[in-house]
């Protein structure tokens, strides 16, 4: 695939360590790493590796992961060995540190963690040396995870890392998550600082869907003298967004946003359960759509941390990070959309082998987004934003 060749007048890192794929959460576990293997298969296939640097990721440090986690999650984290869970003596610290179904203790567990925070970190500092424009890590965007907790599939928080580091460069730094789920940890560690503003869409149900935060009027703790106050943007949906009505929710969300904050740098989460089809999600898009909020956010030409977050259907997974990677390298204009004969695992894309299947009709859901409920977020964050100023 000759005809792809690097973008001028910016460049894209892509930043990855394949130690981290064969990490199993366990029998029927949703979270698959198994999913980073497929889509580097698709983009080597597509030949837009060609188009950026590459470079594998080395481990975060145990420092690097305490300039937010504590120490002693860290130590349990670094000790803690599958067979643990049950022992007696480990009992209180896996209750405290929230292991258990959704956080299970597998092996090679820390290596995992540091592997795909090391990543991040990378991305965000190859950014700050002014070394690359836009820095991609698929293994990363574990947005749930809290400085003393595990949650939700996450143990370290590699976005919060990697904003840290963002933030010893950049005044602001504007954070977007577009995973089906709330982006609570991210919003938490930066609850008190008007220096980072977060920006979630999520499907949002207190009582039934993960993590039950995320309400529209969660915006941040309102003491007046916490300069984070109103620092915390959430957009709660419900059932079966259809690509239209998400696209034109996303543009004029962060338009809105963009004009009034200004940030420096951008950190896009770009979850893959949002996706129609997803066996978590409940969302309606098709690959498209997610990516046109991937090429939406690029528009804005600044320095950009792009991570990948939750998705639990690879095949569509992969589809989403292939294509939007080819957003971001502005190859997707010259792939074509059927899957390369080259690809490996190339069944895993039958019947169709397109990039781009059709995810909104094939499991029926009506659109529970009212036009009028759409229209009342949008309002809702005009209001919001006159709060903050650039
Ligand atoms: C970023 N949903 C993470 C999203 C994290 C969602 C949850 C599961 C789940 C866990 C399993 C499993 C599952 C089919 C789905 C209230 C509970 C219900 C555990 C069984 N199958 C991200 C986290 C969410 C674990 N958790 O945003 C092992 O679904 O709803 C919950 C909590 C208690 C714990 N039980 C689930 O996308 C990466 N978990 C099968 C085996
Ligand atoms: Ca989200
Ligand atoms: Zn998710």
């Amino acid at each position: 695939n000759l005809q792809i060749a690097r973008p001028k007048g910016y460049r894209v890192s892509w930043h990855a360590n394949p130690a981290v794929e064969p990490h199993h959460f366990g029998q029927s576990h949703p979270m698959k790493p198994w999913r980073l293997t497929l889509t580097k298969q698709l983009v080597m296939a597509y030949g837009m590796h060609h188009a950026m640097d590459l470079y594998l990721a080395r481990a975060a440090t145990y420092e690097e992961m305490a300039d937010f986690h504590e120490r002693d999650y860290l130590d349990f984290l670094q000790q803690i060995m599958p067979g643990d869970i049950d022992k007696p003596d480990q009992a209180d610290n896996v209750v405290r540190f929230n292991f258990g179904d959704d956080c299970p203790i597998f092996d090679g567990l820390y290596s995992y963690c540091s592997l795909y925070a090391g990543g991040t970190v990378d991305a965000a500092r190859k950014l700050c040396n002014n070394q690359s424009d836009i820095a991609i890590n698929w293994s990363g965007g574990l947005h749930h995870a809290k400085k003393a907790e595990a949650s939700g599939f996450c143990y370290v928080n590699d976005i919060v890392l990697g904003t840290l580091q963002l933030l010893r460069h950049h005044p602001r730094v504007m954070y977007i998550d577009i995973d089906v789920h709330h982006g609570d940890g991210v919003e938490q560690a930066f609850w008190s600082t008007d220096r980072v503003l977060t920006v979630s869409f999520h499907k949002y149900d207190k009582d039934n869907f993960f993590p039950g935060t995320g309400a529209r009027e969660d915006t941040g703790p309102a003491h007046p003298l916490n300069p984070g106050a109103h620092h915390a943007i959430n957009v709660p949906l419900n059932d079966g967004i259809d690509d239209e009505s998400y696209i034109a929710l996303f543009k004029e969300v962060i338009g809105a946003c963009m004009k009034t904050y200004q940030p420096g740098a951008i950190v896009l989460q770009c979850g893959a359960d949002s996706l129609g089809c997803d066996r978590l999600g409940c969302f309606n898009l098709n690959v498209r759509a997610h990516g046109a909020c991937v090429a939406y956010t690029k528009t804005f030409g600044m320095p950009l941390l792009v991570v990948g977050g939750g998705g639990y259907t690879p095949r569509n997974v992969s589809r989403a990070w292939a294509h939007e990677t080819s957003i971001l390298v502005e190859a997707d204009n010259v792939i074509d959309p059927t899957i390369p004969d080259s690809v490996a695992f190339r069944n895993h894309f039958g019947p169709d082998f397109s990039l781009f299947p059709p995810l909104s009709e094939m499991r029926k859901l009506d659109n529970k987004n009212t036009r009028a409920y759409l229209e009342g977020l949008v309002e809702a964050v005009h209001e919001q934003l006159r709060y903050i100023k650039g």
